[in-house]
């Protein structure tokens, strides 16, 4: 079983689709094996897109994670951090594949309403982020 970690971010917990969002991964077959409610202060923001710093949309983006309620979870499956990847689609919601989670519910590049581990490397230091 490989283990992931999925960001429900404060444009989707402000408009209550948590449960949505939950469904959607039970129907894929992901089993939900910590979760919880969270707010990021902006120092947290910062470190957790650390790989980001010096980049153009950093301060907005550290800005917008740290502007509400987002609910962290570690997800288990085969293949799940590909699976996961796939399920949400690509960063901007216009270019994702029809049926993915961003695709249906993101509203633009930034508040895309959820964030996926990228790689082995990316789950095993973000999950003992939130999960320590
Ligand atoms: P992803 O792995 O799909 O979440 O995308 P990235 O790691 O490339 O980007 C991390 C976050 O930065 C995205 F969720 C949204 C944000 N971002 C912007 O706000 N503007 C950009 O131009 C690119 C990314």
């Amino acid at each position: 079983m490989e283990r992931t970690l999925l960001i429900i971010k404060p444009d989707a917990t402000e408009r209550h689709l948590i449960g949505h969002i939950v469904s959607r991964l039970e129907k894929a077959g992901f089993a939900i094996t910590a979760m919880k409610t969270h707010r990021l202060d902006k120092a947290e923001a910062r470190r957790f897109y650390a790989v980001h710093e010096g980049k153009p949309f950093m301060d907005d983006l550290t800005d917008y994670m740290a502007s509400g309620v987002i609910v962290p979870m570690v997800l288990e499956k085969n293949g799940a951090i590909t699976g996961l990847r796939t399920l949400i689609g690509a960063t901007d919601p216009a270019e994702a594949d029809c049926g993915t989670l961003r695709q249906e519910i993101g509203r633009d590049k930034q508040r895309n309403s959820v964030h996926a581990s990228d790689s082995t490397e990316s789950a095993e230091t973000e999950i003992p982020f939130f999960f320590g």
